[in-house]
This record gives C-alpha cells, sequence and structure tokens, in this order.
C-alpha cells in the first residue's frame, strides 16, 4: 500500500507517512478530480476512471512476481506458478478453510 502511487500523491508534506487529515484531502481531491461533469458526485463511469488509478499500482506487482523470466510477458508456465505455490501451501497446513474444497 506504501508504495502505491496515489497513496503517495496524498503525503502533501512528502514526510513518508500519509496522516488521516491527509488521506481526507487526498480522497477529496480525488473525487473532485474524477467528477468529470462536476456535479459533486460520480458516476458510475467516474468512479471506474476513479478504481482505474488507484489500482493502477496493485496490478503492477503481481505482474512483476509472475513474470519469472522478466519479459514484460506471462505465460501459461508463468501462470501456473501460484497455483503449484498454493498447492504446496494447502500440503503444508492441510486442509485449508478457502481452498480445495
Ligand atoms: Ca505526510
Ligand atoms: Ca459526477
Ligand atoms: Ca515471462
Amino acid at each position: 500500500m506504501a508504495d502505491n502511487p496515489v497513496y503517495k500523491s496524498f503525503d502533501a508534506d512528502r514526510d513518508g507517512t500519509v496522516t488521516t487529515g491527509e488521506a481526507e484531502a487526498g480522497i477529496t481531491a480525488l473525487h473532485a478530480k474524477y467528477d468529470t461533469d462536476g456535479n459533486g458526485r460520480l458516476s458510475a463511469d467516474e468512479f471506474k476512471a476513479l478504481f482505474a488509478e488507484v489500482t493502477r499500482g496493485f496490478a503492477e506487482r503481481p505482474f512483476a512476481m509472475l513474470d519469472a523470466d522478466g519479459n514484460k510477458e506471462i505465460s501459461a508456465e508463468e501462470m501456473r506458478f501460484p497455483a503449484q505455490m498454493m498447492g504446496r501451501m494447502q500440503s503444508w497446513q492441510g486442509s485449508s478453510p478457502f481452498w480445495g474444497r
């Protein structure tokens, strides 16, 4: 979360932490920025644009983790890796409440 570019942009005084006040101001600014018709509320489309910006930072990291050979593409082999990890974790921990029932 701390690496998220949107989260970082909330840190108005650049001290590395986002206070509640900074987060509130940042969210208000984001809301205003994406309220493209200026009616004070976000429509589904306006929210979609906001959500895409907020989540962009989150999508990059799992991509980099999966792209084992770093060629900026995820092959079927690379995609299978997390499934193998999950299978292994399950055998360590016994039956999981979330997977494989
Ligand atoms: Ca700060
Ligand atoms: Ca609006
Ligand atoms: Ca790759």
